[in-house]
């Protein structure tokens, strides 16, 4: 299918999605946040994708919000209510990036600002360039973090660091994210998409029910207490216990061999 700001492949079982709107960095216009919605729902049904990436064209991977879809309204003194497009845009997509069966790699080439940095925390595994850059940036123009950042951030990098990045939004370097663990790897800029396609492929070979019931159960624990999430473990360990993966993993190690999942 073709879009008008995201460029989707299909390499074997992986999905990769680009977004593609490189002058204004990839900020997440209307356009960009629907087309969005659109192929991850379909990545996330298709039983032949078993993987999915995220990245952006050119030297940004995401800035945020469109704020140039703001100049027309401010300079006539309107002042539409950013609710209307987050419930519509960013409430969909955040929640649809986290609860996909199937694992999302964020391989961010480069600028990360604003809802760019939601988009990337929703992701399972973040991987960026050497050249990439965040700055949570909502604060510069007077508001707060949202599209689940006030969520994701605290619980990925603590609550100290989120408040810092959020009030002082400096520009942080991909070295430093990886410090404080905002993201899982850094590699040179020239070698990111090959690496990320390996991680990708390596990610779709694994028992696809067990992943997707691994992302959920991590989700679900976040409000459970620990009994609660030990009992929810039991009843979810049945469903991956009753998939074909499971008997051919049991089976490939007491046969000394590799097992191969078929995501059955
Ligand atoms: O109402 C609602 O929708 C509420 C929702 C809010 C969610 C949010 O995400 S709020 C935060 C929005 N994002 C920002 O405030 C970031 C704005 N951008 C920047 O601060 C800087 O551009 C960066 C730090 C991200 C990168 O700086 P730099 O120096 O590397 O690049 P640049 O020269 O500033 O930007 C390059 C071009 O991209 C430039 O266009 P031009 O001048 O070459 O024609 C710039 O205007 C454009 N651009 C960058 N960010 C955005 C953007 N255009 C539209 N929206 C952007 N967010």
């Amino acid at each position: 299918m073709a879009y008008e700001q995201l460029i989707v492949d299909v390499e074997d079982d992986v999905a990769v999605l680009r977004m593609n709107n490189p002058a204004r960095l990839n900020a997440l216009s209307p356009t960009m946040t629907v087309e969005l919605l659109e192929a991850l729902a379909s990545a996330g049904d298709d039983p032949g994708i078993r993987a999915i990436v995220l990245s952006g064209e050119g030297r940004g991977f995401s800035a945020g919000a469109d704020l140039s879809a703001l100049r027309e309204p401010y300079l006539k003194g309107e002042r539409p209510k950013p609710s209307l497009f987050l419930k519509e845009g960013y409430n969909k997509l955040i929640p649809l990036l986290t609860g996909t069966p199937k694992p999302v790699i964020a391989a961010i080439n480069g600028v990360v600002a604003g809802a760019g940095n939601s988009v990337a925390l929703a992701c399972d595994y973040r991987i960026a360039s050497e050249a990439a850059t965040f700055t949570m940036a909502f604060v510069k123009i007077g508001l707060i973090p949202d599209a689940g950042s006030c969520y994701l951030l605290p619980r990925t990098v603590g609550l100290a660091r989120a408040l810092e990045l959020a009030l002082f939004s400096d520009k942080v370097d991909a070295q430093t994210a990886l410090r404080i663990g905002l993201i899982n790897r850094v590699v040179p800029g020239e070698d990111l998409m090959a690496e990320v396609m390996d991680l990708a492929h390596r990610l779709a070979a694994l028992p696809t029910t067990a992943v997707a019931l691994t992302k959920r159960t991590f989700t679900e624990a976040s409000r459970l207490s620990l009994t609660q999430t030990m009992d929810r473990e039991a009843e979810v360990q049945d469903e991956a216990a009753a998939t074909h993966d499971h008997l051919e993993g049991v089976l490939a190690f007491l046969e000394k061999r590799q097992p191969i999942f078929t995501g059955k």
